[in-house]
């Protein structure tokens, strides 16, 4: 603690020499400044009183600028500032008063004086006559009630892992003790205690960090504790971050059946969805994929997909592909029917009524394409009423005629 380095500072100080004085300024500068009032007080210069200007400040010039001690207990006048001070009794106005000096006190220096009488004791700077102190010495202090009221708040009123809870709040009397703190999780197991300086303003604050021992969603509880009757308690809520760890799913055609003239095979096409309980809809991969040329026979298409938290699923359908051996039939008379649409005579509904027609009575026989999984548009693409044109011409062969046939059935706009 803060009072046993000072009281062992002069004997550092002597035999360590320059290193430790620089040591001792660095640690005395980042050592909070308390007062004890059970186990003594301890009396600082503010840092920089060496200049006018602390006695303008709330703290003042030596901290605490008010002691209240009862009788009998030993002051400690520690010197943490980077100049030298004296804490001398009396005042700037009638000068030193002889009941204690501690004469000049260089930086890092300490000197302790016991009070036996009750009384109010001035002291000051005799180097920097704007540092005054007061001492309140008192017969009944250890009576008195060692009690403040608290003021607790946190930053926030939920936090999630990895968060830092910024604790902070007021006493209304600094009792010159450390605060406690206790974190208590949902169900009241303490889970952190913490303990650290009330501020000579009066404040406080600390901080948590969430970590490991955040491992249930609820409601929190910080509790401090400050002297041996007063608490205060605040809440907060803890929600751990939610883990996606539902694999998406595929939405798959069913087999397909194809059944093509082309030795080569058939180009298929087909759909697959994906959707994620988090990531909503997904896309998709197929190998092979749609639209390509699937050769004669069985394929395995597998499709796969990744959620944004990596986890994946993987689904697979076959297609078949049917070589249809027959020619395709087509009585010559057709022609005839394909001349009355090429030359407008009837209309894109009436050709698709008429080789729908022809097609059931199996007039004509062209290669089936089932669950295509594709949708038409509905219209037909102009280069089938060419080939329909040609083909009344004889300028092309029933096999590219029947081609365009197939593709409107496998378009859906000749169903069959
Ligand atoms: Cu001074």
């Amino acid at each position: 603690m803060f009072i046993n380095y000072a009281k062992e500072s002069k004997g550092i100080l002597e035999s360590k020499g320059i290193l430790s004085i620089i040591m001792m300024i660095f640690l005395i500068s980042i050592t909070p400044i308390l007062s004890f009032a059970d186990t003594g007080t301890t009396i600082v210069p503010a840092d920089g009183s060496g200049a006018p200007g602390c006695e303008e400040t709330a703290d003042r010039c030596f901290i605490p600028y008010v002691a209240s001690i009862g009788v009998g207990t030993t002051v400690i006048f520690s010197n943490t500032d980077t100049v030298a001070h004296t804490f001398t009794s009396g005042n700037p106005d009638d000068g030193a008063n002889g009941m204690f000096d501690t004469s000049l006190l260089m930086t890092g220096s300490s000197f302790s004086y016991t009070f036996d009488k009750e009384g109010t004791f001035n002291y000051f700077c005799v180097v920097h006559p704007w540092m005054t102190g007061v001492i309140l010495v008192d017969d009944n202090y250890s009576q008195k009630p060692k009690y403040s009221d608290i003021q607790l708040f946190t930053d926030k009123k939920s936090y999630t892992e990895g968060d830092t809870i910024k604790v902070f709040g007021t006493v209304s009397d600094n009792l010159g003790i450390d605060m406690s703190l206790v974190v208590e999780k949902p169900g009241g197991k303490i889970i952190a205690i913490e303990q650290f300086n009330v501020k000579s303003n009066n404040t406080f604050e600390t901080q948590i960090k969430t970590g490991k021992t955040f491992d249930v969603d609820g409601v929190y509880s910080i509790k401090v504790q400050y002297g041996s009757e007063n608490a205060d308690l605040v809440a907060f809520e803890f929600h751990q971050l939610t883990k996606d760890i539902v694999p998406p799913l595929l939405l798959m055609p069913s087999d397909m059946l194809v059944e093509t003239f082309d030795q080569q095979g058939a180009i298929v096409e087909y759909s697959v969805k994906a959707i994620d309980d988090v990531d909503g809809v997904l896309e998709s991969f197929c190998n092979p994929s749609s639209g390509s040329m699937f050769s004669v026979g069985d394929t395995m298409v597998t499709c796969q997909t990744f959620d944004n938290s990596g986890n994946d699923a993987q689904k697979s359908f076959r297609v078949t592909v049917q070589l249809d051996v027959s020619s395709p039939i087509i009585p010559d008379w057709i022609k005839e029917v394909s001349g009355f649409w090429c030359n407008d005579e009837i209309n894109d509904d009436s050709f698709v009524e008429a080789i729908q027609y022809l097609i059931e009575n199996d007039v004509i026989h062209v290669p089936l394409t089932y669950d295509s999984g594709t949708k038409s548009s509905g219209i037909i693409p102009n280069w089938v009423k060419n080939n329909a044109c040609w083909w009344s011409e004889n300028r092309i062969s029933d096999d590219d005629f029947a081609s365009g046939l197939e593709y409107l059935v496998r378009q859906g706009i000749i169903s069959v």
